[in-house]
């Protein structure tokens, strides 16, 4: 039998396993320079969030230090990291984008 216990005695898996894969959060930290529209604009254009959306968790990261702005998996988790500290850079504003595997 494909399940249970076979033919030879060797016990096998009984319970579908649907994996899901580990999921990131994907932070923002706050700092003194850089402008808050632009941390609006960052989080409309890569998160996919509306402008009201967008400006209050931007106010929850000048406010308390940081934010978890969305959970992906890894390589959606850092292609979004990538975008953000690009266009920071780009702007040339110190802004931070940090991931972290959840548990
Ligand atoms: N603290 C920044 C300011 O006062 C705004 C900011 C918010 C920066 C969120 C980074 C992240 N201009």
């Amino acid at each position: 039998a494909e399940d249970g216990e076979g033919e030879t005695g060797v016990l096998t898996r009984t319970k579908p396993k649907t994996k899901r894969p580990p999921m990131y959060k994907v932070m923002l930290l706050n700092d003194d320079y850089t402008p808050m529209e632009f941390v609006v604009h960052i989080l409309e254009r890569y998160f996919s969030l509306t402008h009201a959306e967008s400006f209050e968790i931007m106010l929850t990261v000048h406010k308390k230090g940081l934010a978890v702005v969305g959970v992906f998996t890894r390589e959606i988790a850092e292609t979004k990291v990538a975008q953000v500290m690009e266009s920071a850079r780009q702007n040339q504003h110190p802004l931070q984008c940090t991931m972290e595997k959840e548990e």
